[in-house]
């Protein structure tokens, strides 16, 4: 996928109207959550065969993989060369049980954040639910303990503080698309409010 593989010219890497910054802002609605590990959850619902709870050593049990990569916020900045460990959404979605017609997914965070994503999207192999961030447990103002990234996709559809998943039989908006963002998300199409 454009974007996603390292060019030599970093002018390559950023999607039109974006602005390189070498910091990590942060962004978010609401108060920032503070979960201890020994409550957090991570529900699977909706269009599964039956629900699923992950506790926070089910999640850790699961594969991992690590990911460098570009991002890329709607409000216009992006950051090149992240460095993220986590596990690939498809760890998760192997061990749950879509129903037939399942066409998307609503990732649901704290505090009462949702965003939606076709499940290929979801499903791209360089998505993952992070944990760790260069090197480090990943930040709470960052979204730690866990949150979404979706490298493909404006910043605002890596939900930080991932609470959960809904399997969907159509496309649904989440808090920002609710609110005039794009549907998709692609920065490099420009899709951004609607
Ligand atoms: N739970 C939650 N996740 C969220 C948000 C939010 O408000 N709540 N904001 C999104 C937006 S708009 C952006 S740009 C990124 C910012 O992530 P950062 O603070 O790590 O830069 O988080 C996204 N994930
Ligand atoms: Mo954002």
């Amino acid at each position: 996928m454009a974007g996603s593989k390292a060019s030599v010219k970093g002018s390559e890497r950023i999607p039109p109207g974006q602005t390189l910054t070498k910091l990590f802002p942060v962004l978010h609605a609401g108060r920032m959550p503070d979960v201890p590990l020994d409550t957090w959850r991570f529900k699977v619902f909706g269009m599964v065969k039956s629900p699923k709870e992950f506790t926070w050593d089910q999640m850790m049990a699961l594969p991992r993989r690590s990911l460098r990569t570009d991002i890329h916020c709607v409000t216009g900045w992006s950051k090149l060369d992240t460095d993220w460990e986590g596990v690939p959404t498809s760890a998760i979605w192997e061990r749950i049980e879509p129903l037939e017609g399942v066409t998307h997914v609503m990732v649901h965070a704290r505090p009462d954040f949702t965003t939606n994503l076709a499940v290929e999207d979801f499903l791209s192999p360089d998505c993952l639910f992070a944990h760790r961030f260069a090197g480090e447990p990943l930040e709470a103002v960052h979204g730690g303990p866990m949150r979404l990234v979706v490298p493909h996709r404006y910043f605002w559809k890596s939900a930080k503080w991932v609470s959960g998943l809904e399997l969907m039989a159509a496309d649904r908006p989440g808090y920002w698309e609710d609110r005039g963002y794009h549907m998709q998300g692609d920065p490099w199409r420009e899709e951004r409010y609607w």
